[in-house]
């Protein structure tokens, strides 16, 4: 397998899945590969690396390029990111590839591709129904575009595909890719 860093970098909707199975591949991989995992997950980053930025397209923009950043430190030590954030921008999420590339690493964008409606009608932490209401602004999806990515690496349809199986389809790809 090659043995280059790897960025795997989760895009989509609230409540679309990506953090479930950011964590379930980081056990896995964890679990199966030599290299170290770093696991960047949206709601941590935005207590920590990002706190203070909101949600206004610059905000966002800038969060996805300092966990793009910190994706390709991980990535020029040979080691494995794994990256849940809706990085709704397609631009932004491209700068992140580059960003990765030029350090010589691997990046593969999985899109998890649960329809609006699917996400609004969970919506399992009441976000959305609070975004309808007007009591947050700018929420991905209802009042914020969500620029879905035209060729992702891989795509799951999160609305019918299980998380436990989502993971075993995105490690299988990675491994028919010789990427793991
Ligand atoms: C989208 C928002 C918003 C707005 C708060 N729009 O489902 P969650 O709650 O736990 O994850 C969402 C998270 C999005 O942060 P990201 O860093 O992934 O976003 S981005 O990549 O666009 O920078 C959601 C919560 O923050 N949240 N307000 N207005 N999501």
């Amino acid at each position: 397998a090659d043995n280059r860093g790897l960025v795997l970098w989760l895009t989509g909707l609230s409540g679309s899945g990506k953090s479930t199975m950011a964590g379930m591949l980081a056990r896995r991989l964890e679990a199966m590969d030599q290299r170290t995992v770093t696991l960047l997950d949206g709601d941590v980053i935005r207590r920590f690396l990002s706190k203070g930025l909101g949600f206004s397209r610059a905000d966002r923009d800038e969060n996805i390029r300092r966990i793009g950043f910190v994706a390709s430190l991980a990535a020029r030590h040979g080691g494995i990111a794994i990256v849940s954030a809706i990085s709704p921008y397609r631009n932004a999420r491209a700068e992140a590839r580059a960003l990765v590339e030029d350090n010589g690493g691997l990046f593969v964008e999985v899109h998890a591709a649960a329809s609006l409606q699917t996400c609004l009608t969970r919506d399992a932490k009441g976000l959305y129904a609070r975004a309808m209401e007007g009591t947050i602004d700018a929420f991905t999806g209802i009042d914020d575009p969500y620029e879905k990515p035209l060729q992702p690496d891989i795509q799951i349809d999160t609305a019918r595909v299980p998380p436990i199986d989502a993971v075993d389809r995105i490690i299988n790809s990675l491994v028919e890719r010789g990427l793991i």
